[in-house]
C-alpha cells in the first residue's frame, strides 16, 4: 500500500493515510457522484467542532422544536471553526481531492436541525446550468467544477436523525432526473411524471441511497451530484458542518463587498494559516443582480 504520513507530534498527532485509499473515493466519486471518507476526525476534534457548529449558528440558543438554521460563511465565526485548517489530515485530504497544493477557503456551513425538522427538498447546489450573468451569489460561487459537498455529520448520518441522501449516478453531465421523473425547469430538482413542477420532497425514488455516518467521517459529493436530507425525527438535535476549498488559481470575481465578520475572519486568522485565505471572497448570501 502507498503510504503517506503527517507527522505532527506538538500537535499530538501522527495520522497515515494510504494515498490509493484516497484514489479510491476519487473513484468512486467519478463513478457513483459520492464517497465516504471513514474516520476523519478523532473524537476530541468532532467534540470542538460540535461547540463549534453551535457558537456560530445558534450562539444564544434560540431555535425551536421543529426549526433549522444554516449558518453561511461559517468558518469566519472564529477559532473554533477555523482551526480545522490546522489539522493536516483533514487538509490532506482536499489536497487529494482538488489536485492541489495551493488551497484557498472556497465556502463554508454549518447547520442545526432542531428534532422535528423538515425534509430538505431534493435539490443540485450547481449553478452552472444557468448560463448568462449571475443572478444570485449562488450563481457566482457554485458554478464550479470541483466537489461540492465535503460534509460532517457530527451527530451522524443515518435516516432517522435527518441524514443526507442522495441520487447515485446523478452527478453525469447529462443526467435526465430519475426514472419516473423529469427536471425542473432549471433543472436544478426533479418531480414526478405528471406532477408539478417543484423540487421534490419523497423517497420513492429509483437510485436514492441513504448515506449512514459516524461523527468523524467525511461526505463527499461531486458539484453536480442530487440530494436531500430526511427529516429529523429523533430527540436529538443534527449537527452538521463543512469547509469547501478551490484552488488557488481559480478566482472569482465577486460583486459584493466583503462583509464585516469577513473582514475580521482575514484579519484574525493567524499568519500561519492565511496561505488559505488568498482569493477568500466570503459571501453575502442575499445579494441579487439588479433587475
Ligand atoms: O443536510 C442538510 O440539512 C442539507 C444539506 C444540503 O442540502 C446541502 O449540502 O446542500
Amino acid at each position: 500500500m502507498d503510504q503517506a504520513a503527517i507527522e505532527k507530534p506538538e500537535l499530538g498527532y501522527r495520522y497515515e493515510f494510504a494515498t490509493d485509499e484516497m484514489d479510491a473515493v476519487v473513484s468512486c466519486m467519478d463513478a457513483h457522484g459520492f464517497a465516504i471518507i471513514k474516520d476523519v476526525l478523532p473524537e476530541s476534534i468532532v467534540a470542538g467542532m460540535r461547540q463549534a457548529v453551535w457558537d456560530g449558528t445558534d450562539p444564544d440558543r434560540t431555535l425551536e422544536q421543529g426549526q433549522s438554521r444554516t449558518r453561511h460563511a461559517w468558518i469566519e465565526s472564529g477559532p473554533g471553526a477555523w482551526s480545522l485548517l490546522e489539522y493536516e489530515p483533514f487538509m490532506a485530504i482536499h489536497r487529494h481531492l482538488i489536485g492541489t497544493d495551493e488551497l484557498t477557503v472556497h465556502r463554508s456551513a454549518a447547520i442545526i436541525r432542531m428534532p422535528g425538522s423538515a425534509t430538505v427538498a431534493w435539490h443540485t447546489d450547481w449553478c452552472g446550468f444557468h448560463k448568462g450573468p449571475p443572478r444570485n451569489s449562488g450563481e457566482v460561487l457554485n458554478a464550479g467544477l470541483w466537489p461540492s459537498g465535503k460534509w460532517f455529520y457530527i451527530t451522524g448520518s443515518r435516516p432517522e436523525h435527518g441524514g443526507l441522501c442522495v441520487i447515485e449516478d446523478s452527478h453525469v453531465e447529462g443526467w435526465e432526473g430519475p426514472q419516473g421523473f423529469n427536471l425542473t425547469t432549471g433543472r436544478r430538482s426533479f418531480y414526478p411524471e405528471g406532477g408539478e413542477d417543484t423540487a421534490y420532497t419523497g423517497f420513492d425514488i429509483p437510485g436514492l441511497v441513504p448515506l449512514f455516518t459516524d461523527p468523524g467521517d467525511m461526505i463527499v459529493f461531486a458539484h453536480r451530484t442530487y440530494h436531500g436530507a430526511f427529516p429529523n425525527k429523533q430527540d436529538e438535535v443534527r449537527l452538521s458542518c463543512a469547509i469547501g476549498f478551490r484552488d488557488r488559481e481559480h478566482r472569482i470575481d465577486t460583486p459584493w463587498e466583503i462583509p464585516p465578520s469577513g473582514r475580521k475572519f482575514l484579519d484574525d486568522l493567524p499568519q500561519h494559516l492565511r496561505r488559505y485565505v488568498d482569493g477568500y471572497t466570503s459571501i453575502d448570501p442575499g445579494w441579487k443582480a439588479a433587475s
